[in-house]
């Protein structure tokens, strides 16, 4: 039931500024507790455009005992009737596609109509999705004695703390929450420092269905504010989105208190192209797969791209052809296909790996589409995409997660070097094949040490698609209903002795 009613706001800078230093918690906006606050800047400009609440251990506690209050009340209800608040969150969040997809697009640097708007379509698609599945909360008899009845019944887990990144904020929130939820936990959220707009927005839209306290969410630093929420010891599950480095961190944290995690990691995600494959589709399949729209801030960006020698050359140029093309920009200008870098960090990070790739033996940079004009966009942190060739699978470039518009092009001759060359990765995220012939296609979806394979397409993470990586890309599943039940709730077992 609705007991407040926001409107959406389609100016992002005003809506920025209203959201400006503000915490979730018990269902109230809330400021640090020691007032404490850092800047959000607009990276297209490098301007300031609101503070965010810099909460740490204190505020932590707060929320989790919000969340912890909540609870016992939120897992009592029908998982149904859960499912029907969250979809009712999905649907609001639909009337507020276009308000979000500017704020995000604004605090992340993320184009308006290619990546913006999409995403605050998913994260309304995620909570209708999850909001449909309460009645699978479901357990099993189980085949006993005459005398003894057995069966298993899912419960949840208690209070899960969501740490979550940047580069698609509401998406992977919603990921996280959405099914929490509708299991019976219920959420300490907290947003990552570059990004912590877009979600907070999502809490007032959603806090006006949701009892307080059931969804708390919190903005801050990853060790001052996510790490006592890992830490704290009424949090009793952790779901994590970011980079191998600190979802180490944070599974030997979860490891003290023993507690579950989920973890989504990064990615260097293959691409293979074999001689056979239809030229155009492959290459609409590596600007997409690239996320070139998206700055390839994209943990499955099909950054390693194994092409077939008989077809390597056209495919270098007419991709470098399409690339061109595409537009870099002002975010919120519907022209705009390609957008910012989120932070000056991941800025210089992406830069330093350009320079790697040009000092590369063999090497050859190809810079695709212009810088965008105008004094407004003297400090925006664009990167025109370039593509690599010549380089091999060992180098840097093609081993290390650069997480911008950065690809490397490698010849194969044989299946069999491609696929070798495409495993020899620690990362295991995602990996595409591109052929007309089935028993190969089949063959690498076997062989491709991936969580997630697609031959002759590369779409997006979407509700219903069980989603997560192998090898150091994570632990875990997310999107689809195996991710509620086996993330968000524990399985008990009970035997009836009847006799
Ligand atoms: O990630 P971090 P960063 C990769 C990508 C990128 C690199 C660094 O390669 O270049 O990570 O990005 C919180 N305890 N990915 O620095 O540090 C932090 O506040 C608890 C891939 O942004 O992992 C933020 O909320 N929490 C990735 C979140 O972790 C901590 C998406 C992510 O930050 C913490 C983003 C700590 N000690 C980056 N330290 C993907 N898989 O899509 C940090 N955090």
């Amino acid at each position: 039931m609705l007991t407040k009613t926001i409107t959406p706001t389609l100016d992002p800078f005003a809506l920025a500024k209203t959201l400006s230093n503000n915490n979730l918690i018990n269902g109230t906006l809330v400021k640090a507790k020691s007032g404490k606050t850092f800047p959000i800047i607009n990276p297209a400009t490098g301007e300031e455009i609101g503070v965010a609440a810099a909460s740490e251990a204190a505020d932590v506690d707060a929320a989790v005992k919000s969340a912890k209050k909540a609870q016992k009340e939120w897992a009592k209800m029908q998982p149904r009737d859960r499912g029907k608040l969250v979809a009712e969150c999905g649907r609001l969040l639909n009337d507020h596609q276009e308000e979000l997809g500017r704020l995000v697009a604004l605090e992340t640097g993320k184009a308006l109509r290619t990546e913006s708007r999409v995403e605050a379509s998913v994260v309304a698609d995620i909570f209708t999705f999850f909001g449909g599945l309460g009645g699978e909360l479901k357990g099993e008899t189980l085949p006993l004695k005459n005398d003894v009845l057995g069966m298993t019944i899912r419960e949840p887990i208690g209070v899960v703390g969501a740490i979550i990144p940047w580069n698609v904020p509401m998406m992977l929130m919603g990921l996280k929450i959405a099914p929490a939820l509708v299991a019976g936990n219920t959420v300490v959220v907290k947003s990552a420092e570059e990004a912590p707009l877009a979600v907070l927005r999502i809490c007032e839209i959603v806090n006006q269905v949701l009892p307080p306290g059931v969804f708390n969410m919190l903005s801050g630093d990853g060790p001052e504010c996510g790490g006592p929420l890992v830490a704290h010891p009424d949090v009793k599950k952790v779901t994590f989105t970011g980079s191998v480095e600190t979802g180490k961190i944070i599974y030997r944290g979860a490891a003290e208190k023993l507690i579950p995690v989920t973890l989504e990691l990064g990615g260097k995600s293959p691409m293979i192209i074999m001689g056979d494959a239809d030229l155009d589709k492959a290459i609409g399949g590596a600007i997409a797969g690239m996320r070139f729209t998206r700055q390839g801030q994209s943990c499955t960006a099909a950054s390693r791209i194994f092409v077939h020698e008989s077809l390597h050359d056209k495919f270098v140029n007419a991709l470098k052809a399409k690339v061109d093309a595409m537009k870099m920009g002002d975010p919120l200008d519907e022209k705009t296909d390609i957008g910012t870098i989120i932070s000056p960090e991941q800025f210089k990070k992406v830069n330093k790996y350009i320079k790697i790739g040009e000092k590369t033996k063999g090497a050859k940079a190809l810079a695709c589409s212009a810088m965008p004009e105008g004094k407004k966009f003297k400090k925006g942190l664009f990167v025109r995409p370039v593509i690599f060739t010549g380089m091999t699978n060992k180098s840097k470039l093609a081993q290390e997660e650069i997480f911008g518009p950065v690809t490397c092009v490698i010849k194969f001759k044989t299946y069999e070097e491609a696929l070798e060359q495409a495993n020899d990765s620690v990362f295991g995220l995602a990996a595409t094949i591109w052929t007309k012939d089935l028993k190969t296609a089949l063959d690498a979806a076997h062989k491709l040490e991936a969580g997630f394979v697609q031959v002759n397409q590369n779409v997006v993470v979407s509700a219903n698609l069980s989603y997560g990586g192998v090898k150091q890309s994570g632990l875990g599943k997310e999107a689809s209903l195996e991710s509620m039940l086996e993330h968000f709730t524990h399985k008990k077992t009970i035997l009836i002795n009847m006799g």
